[in-house]
């Protein structure tokens, strides 16, 4: 069995809205995996455009995720921080990938059809797409492992069948050129912990989402104070005090939510936080998250103004990234084209 080195990527899309779900479901994930791995991070500005984003807008996004990652506490001189299409080995490896994956594959994934909606016919072809560019990102870098939400678990699934499926096809291909008996890993997900999927604070059945219509829905990292006290004291809970056991918290998704929340704010476990708060109404509970909330977020959005006031130098950090992950991705690309019988 052919072993891969330990590399760690995932990306974040530059559409708006960067919200907590997005900073307890990945980002912060990202800061403590540079501890101990190798990691490229992505602003993955081609996933952004498969449904239509403002131009003028767009290129202020991208800065702003970039923004949130630096400030979150990822390091882009020791690791790989790069916005997506200024290394356009990813275009090129999700066309070869587009040939490998199948359209039942595709069919199936449950974030297209959320996202195209009833009226399919008009969604955009890179929308149906989007899970093979998603793996030429990921294998462009053979990465093993992918921290993500749980919205993206499918998509990692597709990932790890699209590199099995290569590397069955051109097995004998990939042998002749000494790449030995797999040429793509097979990528592990990392999902882990107690914020895999935070949810609306509106409805604990819909996940927290840049696209939510509500703003009431989530808090976004640019948040002030007051408007994170707001949203808390409007999210939506039911009548009864905190629970003392994690059954009964499971039957009240929107407490559940919270007491998440909290516990992937403070570093915390769900069953530590309700040793703590068990029987406190909210109107209790919800001042002590918006002040773990403030106490967490205020320092990230401070230091995510600050680096958006000088454009340039996020742009530095992005080309220079960009310079960095172009010179692995040239090589896995080089080598794809050698084993599909390009000539190069
Ligand atoms: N609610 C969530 N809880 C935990 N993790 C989440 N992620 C997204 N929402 C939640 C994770 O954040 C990372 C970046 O997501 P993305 O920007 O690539 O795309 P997304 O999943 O499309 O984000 P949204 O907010 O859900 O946007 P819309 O509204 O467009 O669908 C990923 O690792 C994701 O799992």
């Amino acid at each position: 069995m052919t072993t891969f080195p330990e590399r760690v990527f995932s990306g974040v899309q530059p559409t708006g809205n960067l919200h907590l779900g997005n900073y307890l479901g990945a980002i912060k994930k990202f800061v403590a995996l540079q501890e101990n791995h190798n990691c490229i991070y992505c602003v993955v500005d081609m996933h952004a455009i498969t449904t239509w984003q403002d131009p003028k807008e767009l290129s202020g996004n991208i800065r702003e995720v970039t923004a949130a990652f630096i400030a979150s506490g990822i390091d882009p001189e020791k690791h790989v921080v790069f916005n997506q299409s200024q290394v356009s080995e990813h275009a090129e490896l999700a066309w070869i990938f587009n040939c490998v994956a199948r359209m039942g594959w595709l069919s199936r994934m449950t974030q297209f059809k959320d996202k195209a909606g009833k009226d399919r016919e008009k969604a955009s072809v890179g929308l149906f797409a989007y899970p093979a560019l998603m793996a030429a990102d990921i294998l462009a870098y053979r990465a093993t492992h992918v921290p993500v939400g749980d919205d993206q678990k499918q998509h990692l699934e597709l990932t790890r069948d699209i590199a099995q499926k290569f590397n069955n096809d051109f097995r004998s291909s990939i042998d002749e050129y000494g790449y030995g008996d797999q040429f793509f890993p097979l990528t592990e997900p990392l999902i882990e912990g107690p914020a895999t999927r935070v949810m609306s604070l509106r409805d604990g059945s819909k996940k927290m989402s840049k696209s939510d219509p509500s703003d009431l829905s989530r808090i976004v990292l640019t948040d002030d104070r007051d408007t994170i006290a707001k949203k808390f004291r409007k999210a939506k809970t039911d009548p009864m005090p905190l629970p003392d056991n994690l059954d009964d918290l499971r039957a009240r998704p929107e407490a559940e939510n919270l007491v998440n929340i909290y516990a992937a704010l403070s570093e915390t476990s769900k069953e530590a936080v309700l040793a703590e708060f068990a029987g406190f109404e909210f109107s209790k509970f919800k001042p002590a998250l918006v002040e773990m909330a403030v106490e967490k977020l205020a320092p990230i959005s401070g230091e995510m103004q600050r680096l958006q006031a000088d454009p340039g130098h996020i742009d530095q950090i992005l080309k220079d990234g960009s310079d960095k992950a172009r010179e692995i991705a040239s090589i896995t690309l080089g080598a794809v084209k050698e084993i599909v019988g390009f000539i190069k």
